[in-house]
């Protein structure tokens, strides 16, 4: 996913918007849109060859007798058949990447304790499990969070056939991020198909206007000594940013500064040159010190080194300092905010066109017809202007998908009412662990307290989004060797 070569287009596409990647992808290195990332493989790893199985296309019609092949990896190194138990790692908004079933990532060491075989299920309408000819409007109509939940529960079914699984053989979830919320439901939702599940930074509060995202940047951006002069600097950065922008007459200083090409056209670029510039640090706090710095660019730039240029008044204003952070991003390349050229991008329907084969397409419609999450400018707790508003992020669902805002909050409000929320958990669920992280910015839609007694949350004190789910690093903080144990300990109890 951070590889430099795709075009600054294919990252402008999704911009605000996490997209969950399990792998490398055409996509370029984009900020938050990228929600679990692969774990680093040491080189010549081999990883588990795709399988495929026959999944209905339409789990809600009795009618319809389409199906269609989904992919899967599995490993079965350290399974006990008599009575080892299943460990089912759902994909999520990108590629499934079996690099997850080759190394030491947090499910491959509860299976060598547990004896467990390991699945990696790849979600509808991702990497290569597609379920129509190709991702138009129309076909999308079986792209969901509800669809995808039953196709695991027909997965299990065709396993416990293939293998002669017995009940001894308990399943149990995992999941990250999208997946993560979607772990989390087939607990409480299907809780004869997994006994157990693991929900990592799971946003299962869907929400419109996700204006939070960007406090909790701010809030992780201050944690360090000089954290409060960064995130100052940062305001007053942004704030002689937007008067440029708000001004046509200064555009062309302000893509001298930036080394935005095309130059800017409307008011669109504008506000996506905005958001560009403030996902130069989403990115990095959302991934702060995981373990994963594998993939080409350095995504080892931590909230620490940001700051640092903020705060270090020998570079100039906090303007020139704001530049020096994107240079830092970028190492210079030129940023494409083109917003037109980003909507044609994300129109292309084909199965292998960047939009569709990353993933963009898919997930940004299932933002706008499940989920919502439009990372707003809009709270006035946090340092980078107001120029991304509701309206602007909106605007793609409607350009892109003819999408109403109504529609959209309509379709969110629904998928609230269906799946109860944050706050609607239902009463007797059980057997599910909810681990946030406190600079993770989507643990504001997370669980954020044990709603039962069976349900835990876990709080890992200063990682970011995932962390628990990748192989441990000699720098893990305290809290993260924590957080992993804790999770053992559930499975321990679900297997009894
Ligand atoms: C299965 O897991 C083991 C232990 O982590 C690993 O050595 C092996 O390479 C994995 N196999 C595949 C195909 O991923
Ligand atoms: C930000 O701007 C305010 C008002 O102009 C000024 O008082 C403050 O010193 C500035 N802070 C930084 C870090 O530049
Ligand atoms: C970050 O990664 C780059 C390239 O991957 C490497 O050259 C650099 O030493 C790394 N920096 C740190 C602080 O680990
Ligand atoms: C501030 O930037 C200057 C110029 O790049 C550099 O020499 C200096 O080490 C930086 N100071 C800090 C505290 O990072
Ligand atoms: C922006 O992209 C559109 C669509 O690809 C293109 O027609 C237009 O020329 C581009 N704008 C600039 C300034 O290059
Ligand atoms: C909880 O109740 C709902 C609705 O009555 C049911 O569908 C679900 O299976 C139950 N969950 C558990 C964990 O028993
Ligand atoms: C998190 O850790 C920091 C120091 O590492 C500490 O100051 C802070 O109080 C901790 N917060 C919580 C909620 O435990
Ligand atoms: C950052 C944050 O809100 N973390 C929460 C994660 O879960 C723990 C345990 O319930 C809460 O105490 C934390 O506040």
């Amino acid at each position: 996913m951070r590889t430099k070569k795709a075009g600054v287009k294919e990252m402008r596409a999704v911009l605000l918007v996490l997209l969950l990647s399990l792998s490398a992808s055409a996509l370029r290195p984009t900020r938050k849109l990228v929600g679990l990332r692969a774990p680093p493989l040491p080189a010549g790893t081999e990883v588990a060859k795709p399988q495929w199985f026959q999944q209905k296309l339409d789990h809600f019609s009795e009618s319809d007798t389409r199906t269609w092949q989904q992919r899967f990896f599995s490993n079965r190194t350290f399974w006990e058949p008599e009575s080892g138990p299943v460990f089912l790692m759902l994909g999520g908004e990108g590629p499934a990447n079996p690099a997850w079933l080759a190394t030491d990532t947090d499910i491959m060491r509860n299976a060598a304790r547990f004896g467990a075989l390991v699945f990696l299920l790849e979600h509808r309408y991702y990497g290569e499990s597609h379920p129509t000819p190709d991702a138009s409007l129309s076909n999308l109509a079986y792209l969901s969070s509800r669809q995808a939940l039953r196709d695991v529960v027909s997965f299990k079914q065709h396993i416990v056939d293939e293998f002669s699984l017995t009940d001894k053989n308990v399943w149990i979830s995992f999941g990250g991020s999208y997946s993560g919320a979607l772990s989390g439901w087939l607990r409480m939702y299907y809780p004869d198909t997994v006994a157990g599940a693991v929900a990592t930074s799971g946003p299962v509060q869907a929400t419109v206007d996700f204006y939070l995202y960007l406090e909790v940047v701010a809030r992780s951006l201050a944690t360090p000594p000089n954290g409060a002069e960064c995130v100052e600097a940062i305001k007053n950065a942004t704030y002689e940013l937007d008067a440029m922008l708000w001004d046509k007459t200064m555009w062309g200083e302000v893509e001298k500064m930036f080394h935005v090409s095309p130059p800017l056209q409307s008011e669109d670029d504008v506000v996506l040159l905005a958001e560009t510039l403030a996902g130069n640090f989403m990115d990095v706090v959302q991934y702060n010190r995981d373990n994963t710095a594998f993939e080409g660019r350095p995504n080892n730039i931590t909230i620490t080194d940001l700051c640092d240029v903020m705060a270090n008044t020998s570079l100039g204003s906090p303007l020139a300092r704001y530049t020096a952070v994107n240079q830092l991003m970028t190492g210079g390349e030129p940023v494409d905010a083109n917003f037109t050229a980003q909507v044609e991008f994300m129109r292309h329907t084909s199965w292998d066109s960047p939009a569709v084969s990353g993933g963009a397409r898919q997930w940004v419609y299932q933002t706008c017809t499940e989920f919502g999450y439009y990372q707003t400018t809009d709270s006035a707790y946090q340092p980078f202007g107001d120029l991304v508003t509701l309206a602007s992020q909106l605007q793609t669902c409607s350009a892109v998908y003819g999408l109403t805002p109504d529609q959209v909050y309509t379709a969110v409000a629904a998928t609230n009412k269906h799946y109860g929320g944050r706050d609607g958990i239902p009463s007797n669920a059980t057997n599910i662990v909810f681990p946030n992280g406190s600079i993770d910015p989507w643990h504001a839609l997370g669980v954020l307290e044990s709603p039962a007694a069976s349900l835990n949350a876990v709080f890992i004190n200063g990682t970011a989004h995932c962390a628990n789910m990748y192989p441990p690093s000699p720098i893990d903080l305290p809290d993260l060797v924590l957080a992993r144990k804790i999770i053992t300990a559930n499975i321990q109890i679900w297997l009894v």
